[in-house]
């Protein structure tokens, strides 16, 4: 089957959207048709499905671009938020626009009339990737909410011609392929071939003399083009619409005419070929630093463009720079865009001529910081020498800051080297690398974590000395995610049981979902949301079919755990006790065993070796358990291939326990379990990252927490934590662990796990084998539970009533008055 094959979707819940009565359906259907024809240059008969949802997107297109237009004329009163942003996981975005502009029921009555399924329009999108996971899909959610509630903003990235690879498996091992979303085309989007900026790279520094004295002048030695394409956003109801800006690299000179003519045609474009490299690619690296030069390229690349677009902006509506942070924020997504921080500085004094004291100013009071990981191994670092060949200005700027810092801070701790050490700019450590943590915590007024846990251990962890030198800085904001597209749009069937519940008020305020508290034992409501849970189980049960050739029972609890794969997210503790279940299956078949399907998905970076080792072994695991005739079909595992945004939106409605067991303290927040948890999956997990919150939230008998604590993980740490032990101590993994290492999952090639079993014995870095025991028992817990219908029933609805709190809606509220000082102007 193909990964990209249609995902079947049920039929949509009336004013399950921003429904604005009085949209004519055959007006929208003429202009569908008209679309077709003048822009796509099709007839009905001669029109594809892709053909029809270009045509759609055009239509909805035309509603949005009004509003657009009005929202972007003139002078802003308010403030500008620019969202800087290495990535953007948008996903697809026709039911995104007709959600939010109330269109759902009418564009499927219109297209229904020209005989075509909407459904099949809507899987004729290909689903934008331009993102890894979390950041990137945190950073749509914003921008949805940002134009909901009303912050005028910008989001700033790059428009990659290929988004992340597309996972295939061959043999069970992850094979990647490029992916290809712009090639038939991108309906949603707008052109700007004359929107461009020049980025240098190399080169030199000049220093000149004018009237006001002294000024450095950069020369670059080589100058790439930044084009603009522009998407609008549209929020809630259409009330307010903002713009997706993101950066093409275009070769100032398209080819050379001299080598052409000497008949060397490769040789012509090779410069083109070059430049244009900077916006070809997403990196695929999720928390392992990309350590490339191209990689710096793409960063100073989006961030200089951007800077140079709204100090263009900003002059043309208000004349001077030196009043930019009372009409600007600027918010960095992690450190990606931290270049930005020197090129402020850069142009402010190089080119606008401001003194350094009232530039630096400028630029803390604009500037702000998003943190997203507290691992080592993610902190983003750049070779001093890379910086000072490709961006010698900026690594003069760089000096100059660490050292007035550095000065300040040695007036007010005399004598403290260490602190020195640990705040500087540059790492001396490992081999003279500038920090780009130190680098955006330094030059923004606020840094912000994005749970409390998460926060709070930035607080006492990386950031430490900083955080002492600065007390005020640091702040958290607990992440969200964004109800429209994870409620209403990718589960219809729930939407409709809860309005039909509590009211349609839910749509317009999250907090409304409270009112399911005292009807969470109701048991016509539960039998209302179990049946529309198991229509989505058999949907996920068809694509599950359809791509990995294996029934699954509907009526089976869905165990999920769907996010990128990574030692720390533990998949393999999850896998472990599959096996540890499997065997206690076989030794004990007639036992009442409740029936289960492990479900995963979720891609690995591609260099990162490990993670692709786990998704093998889950594939071993599921072909072994699948085929097992003594398992009758009451354990089943599947890995899902290519985990995208609309595969999350197929699995997540259909989930009944959601996996969130990270080694406590290294998951920054997660926000698939805010997603499970709010379409009514119950969570096991660890008290890690938003976890945490969560619980707080729904309540301790709502919620299976297990494991070691953030402070626990670091005291077994510090006493050096022996994992074989752990394993004599626990006779079950014992014997999972052997099977394993023994080659019963891969009897092709029997010593295949035998380096991974060892490396757990010999380092069990993510604590794996000290947690297995309890995570064992919590699963226990969730089958005594599961059970018991009527109680998994009321805390599957406490975990939607109580949810509320996580929409990216009052994430952004918060970041609005505590961080960026604008007033919403919706709700
Ligand atoms: C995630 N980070 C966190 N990083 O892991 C997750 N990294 O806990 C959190 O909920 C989410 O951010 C949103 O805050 C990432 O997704 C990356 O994708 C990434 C990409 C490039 C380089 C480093």
């Amino acid at each position: 089957a193909s990964p990209d094959s249609p995902v079947a979707r049920p039929q949509r819940a009336a004013a399950a959207d921003g429904a604005e009565p009085g949209v004519d359906v055959g007006k929208l259907r003429k202009e569908i048709l008209a679309e077709l024809i003048y822009s796509v240059g099709r007839t009905p008969e001669t029109a594809s499905t892709r053909d029809w949802f270009v045509a759609t997107a055009f239509a909805v297109r035309d509603r949005i671009v009004d509003k657009w237009v009005k929202d972007h004329a003139g002078p802003q009163p308010q403030k500008r938020v620019y969202y800087l942003s290495l990535e953007f996981l948008i996903g697809r975005l026709l039911f995104d626009a007709l959600n939010n502009l109330g269109l759902t029921e009418q564009v499927t009555e219109a297209l229904s009339g020209l005989g075509v399924d909407i459904e099949k329009v809507r899987a004729a999108e290909p689903d934008a990737a331009l993102g890894n996971g979390g950041l990137g899909r945190l950073a749509a959610c914003f921008m949805d909410s940002m134009a909901s509630i009303g912050v005028p903003a910008f989001g700033y990235g790059i428009r990659y011609d290929h988004g992340l690879f597309r996972q295939g498996m061959r043999d069970g091992w992850q094979q990647e392929y490029p992916e290809d979303w712009l090639s038939f085309g991108n309906p949603w989007e707008f052109a700007h071939p004359e929107i461009d900026y020049r980025i240098g790279f190399g080169g030199y520094v000049e220093q000149v003399m004018d009237g006001a004295g002294p000024r450095h002048v950069w020369r670059p030695a080589e100058t790439v083009e930044a084009v603009a394409f522009d998407t609008p956003v549209a929020g809630w109801r259409g009330r307010h619409v903002n713009t997706l800006r993101l950066w093409s690299a275009r070769a100032p000179d398209p080819i050379s005419l001299d080598a052409f003519n000497r008949g060397d045609y490769v040789g012509a474009l090779a410069d083109r070929v070059r430049i244009e490299s900077i916006s070809k690619i997403l990196y695929p690296s999720d928390e392992t630093p990309a350590g490339q030069e191209l990689r710096l390229r793409q960063e100073y690349f989006f961030a200089s463009a951007s800077l140079q677009d709204l100090i263009h902006r900003h002059l043309h509506e208000h004349g001077e720079v030196r009043r930019l942070s009372d009409h600007v924020a600027i918010q960095l997504n992690d450190t990606h865009p931290a270049i930005a921080v020197p090129e402020l500085m850069r142009i402010l004094i190089d080119i606008h001529g401001l003194p350094w004291g009232e530039a630096w100013d400028i630029t803390v009071a604009t500037f702000s910081y998003t943190n997203h990981t507290l691992l080592p191994e993610a902190l983003e670092s750049w070779p001093v020498p890379l910086m000072e060949r490709l961006l010698p200005r900026h690594m003069q700027i760089i000096y100059m800051i660490n050292a007035l810092e550095l000065e300040a801070a040695r007036k007010r701790r005399p004598g403290d080297d260490e602190l020195l050490s640990t705040i500087s700019l540059i790492d001396e450590n490992n081999g003279r690398r500038v920090r780009m943590g130190v680098l955006a915590f330094t030059g923004s007024h606020k840094v912000n974590g994005v749970s409390a846990l998460h926060t709070d251990l930035m607080k006492k962890t990386v950031f430490r000395e900083l955080h002492a030198l600065h007390p005020d800085r640091i702040v958290n904001k607990t992440n969200g995610i964004t109800f429209r597209r994870w409620l209403a749009q990718a589960n219809p069937r729930l939407t409709a049981t809860l309005i039909e519940a509590i009211g349609p008020g839910l749509l317009d305020d999250p907090n409304e979902l409270e009112k399911l508290v005292p009807l969470a034992g109701d048991s016509a409501l539960h039998d209302k949301l179990a049946e529309a849970r198991r229509a989505n189980k058999i949907d996920l049960a068809r694509v599950i079919a359809e791509r990995n050739d294996v029934w699954v029972d509907p009526d089976a609890l869905f165990d999920v755990q769907i996010k990128r794969i990574h030692e720390y997210k533990r998949q393999l503790l999850n896998l472990l006790e599959t096996v540890a279940i499997y065997n206690a299956m076989r030794a004990q078949p007639m036992r009442a065993w409740m029936p289960r399907v492990k479900i995963f998905a979720g891609k690995a970076a591609a260099s990162y070796r490990q993670a692709k080792l786990t998704i093998k072994l889950a594939n071993d695991i599921a072909r072994t358990v699948n085929s097992d005739p003594t398992m009758r079909g009451l354990l089943k595992v599947v890995f899902l291939p290519n985990y995208n945004v609309s595969l999350a939106e197929c699995i997540i409605p259909a989930a009944d326990l959601s996996e969130q067991i990270s080694t406590a303290g290294m998951e920054a927040s997660g926000t698939g379990n805010m997603k499970l948890a709010l379409n009514g999956a119950l969570t096991i997990g660890t008290l890690d990252g938003a976890n945490v919150e969560i619980r707080e939230h729904v309540g301790d008998d709502n919620i299976f927490i297990f494991g070691l604590t953030a402070e626990e993980v670091e005291a077994r740490k510090r006493r050096g934590f022996d994992a074989r032990a752990a394993v004599e101590a626990s006779p079950m993994l014992r014997q999972v662990l052997d099977s394993i290492r023994d080659g019963v999952f891969s009897p092709d090639d029997p010593t295949r796990y035998r380096d991974l079993v060892e490396g757990l014995l010999n380092h069990d870095t993510f604590l794996v084998t000290a947690d297995f025991d309890a995570y064992f028992a919590a699963q226990r817990q969730v089958f005594k539970k599961w059970r018991d219908r009527s109680s998994w029933m009321r805390s599957s609805v406490i975990n939607t009533a109580k949810v509320g709190w996580f929409s990216s809606d009052r994430t952004i509220g918060e970041y609005a008055s505590e961080i960026w000082n604008v007033t919403p102007s919706v709700g």
